[in-house]
């Protein structure tokens, strides 16, 4: 549905130039690797890579990102290829991004941040991502607009750039004063969208119920996994950014015991900043998890640099500190050897969520986690609380079960917060 009406958007053929510069880094990823998923960004996108071109640089050049040399150079390329748009890798500033719009004229000039934008605003499906999405665009657009503007005027006045210097300040004043509206409208508009979440949330968290979140790179295959573990049906697509809502079902344990499971946006190496603070309330899902399953494309041959890259994030939510499990997923495409090692590996299980391999010792490994912190109670819970018997079996694990002429006892192990609940009845000596 979405997609329809980013279709009409691109309904002539996208045909993207790729643009990346090979710096000294350490966080695991190589430009092969970055083009790689920028490719497969632009294409989730839409559009269809036409060519790419790199440059091996120790720092982005600070006026155009690439040197001047290669800007022409690009040039030449995108009219060779016939190339509609070029997708700069890494986040450029709003001068860089102005003045490589002098030197390459009648072509459009797009980083990974804006690419990642598109994505999320073809894709947001709800009241409250489509808000967080528009918030993140604006906060980029920004800083941009003077450069946009000035762009316009040269383009208008044929190159005579501040000949109507005046006219164009006060225009831009006014975009920046709208925008600027908007950027505070939105706040307001988010605020209020997120405070029913919140208080459900917060009734969860009162509860006592034990809440599980996913998390993981986008196409790991978190959907899937919730799609299996419960009767979700959320959207699961071999695309990047397919599901950005927040979706929470019930997960129904081994033990007997109901936890929640969440789902939510997915994370990716270079994620725009402005995107996690207007995902902020989404996030806060992960934050306030008692347990987050990171869930890996193990058959990806960047796995591991995919892992560095959500615990950057985690650390960006602070949710680094949470307790975790690593869900090795599609492991019906590695060879045995080596799921065997990865099932060996410290807080690990491996799992294929497609076909519904090891989800038995995933549901296992959490319950364990769940009842962690339970402590065992006996109660008296008179015939006329039948949401506390209830509350027992949806929420502790049972130990014993009786109907006595007053009420059902029952011996049962449970957190503090379940704890609290059942006091009124707790049994002399039964604590
Ligand atoms: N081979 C294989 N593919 C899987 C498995 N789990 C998910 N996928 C595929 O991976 C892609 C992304 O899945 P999705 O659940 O949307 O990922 P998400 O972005 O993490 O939510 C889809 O094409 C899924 O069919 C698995 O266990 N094995
Ligand atoms: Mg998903």
């Amino acid at each position: 549905m979405p997609r329809e009406a980013y279709e009409v958007v691109h309904d002539v053929e996208e045909r993207a130039l790729l643009v990346g510069i090979d710096r000294p880094r350490t966080d695991g990823w190589t430009l092969e690797d970055d083009l790689a998923e920028l490719e497969r960004l632009v294409d989730t996108a839409g559009a269809v890579v036409a060519g790419a071109v790199t440059q091996r640089m120790e720092r982005p050049n600070p006026r155009t990102f690439v040197g001047s040399g290669k800007a022409a150079e690009i040039e030449a390329l995108a009219r060779e290829l016939s190339a509609t748009v070029i997708v700069f890798d890494d986040e450029l500033s709003p001068s860089q991004q102005a003045n490589l719009e002098e030197l390459l004229t009648d072509i459009r000039i797009i980083d990974r941040t804006q690419l990642i934008l598109d994505i999320f605003a073809a894709h947001a499906v709800s009241h409250e991502g489509k808000l967080q999405v528009e918030l993140a665009r604006l906060e980029y657009v920004l800083p941009r607009l003077r450069g946009m503007w000035g762009h316009l005027v040269a383009e208008r006045l044929g190159g005579g750039r501040g000949a109507r210097f005046g006219a164009g300040e006060s225009q831009l004043e006014t975009d920046r004063r709208l925008t600027r509206r908007r950027i505070s409208e939105l706040k307001r508009e988010l605020k209020g969208v997120s405070r029913a979440r919140e208080t459900q949330r917060a009734s969860r968290a009162r509860s006592g119920v034990f809440r599980v979140a996913l998390v993981g790179y986008t196409n790991a295959g978190k959907s899937t996994l919730l799609n299996a573990l419960t009767d979700a049906g959320v959207l699961v697509q071999d695309q990047l950014f397919a599901t950005l809502d927040a979706t929470t079902r019930r997960l129904d344990l081994p033990d007997g015991r109901a936890v929640t499971l969440t789902d939510t946006v997915g994370f990716i190496n270079k994620l725009p900043h402005g995107l996690v603070e207007a995902f902020k309330s989404t996030l806060d899902e992960v934050r306030e998890a008692d347990l987050l399953l990171h869930v890996v494309d193990a058959s990806h041959p960047n796995a591991d640099a995919q892992i560095q890259s959500v615990k950057v994030v985690l650390d960006e939510i602070e949710a680094a500190e949470n307790p975790q499990v690593i869900a090795y997923n599609k492991t019906d495409l590695l060879p045995s050897a080596e799921v065997a090692r990865l099932a060996a590996l410290p807080g690990a299980v491996a799992i294929a969520a497609a076909a519904g391999t090891g989800l038995d010792t995933l549901l296992e490994r959490i319950a364990v986690i769940a009842a962690r912190e339970d402590r065992p109670l006996t109660v008296l819970v008179p015939y006329d609380r039948g949401d506390l018997v209830r509350l027992a079996h949806e929420q502790t694990h049972i130990i014993a079960e009786e109907h006595t002429g007053t009420g059902t006892r029952l011996t049962l192990a449970a957190n503090a917060e379940v704890r609290a609940r059942f006091e009124p009845f707790v049994e002399e000596g039964g604590a």
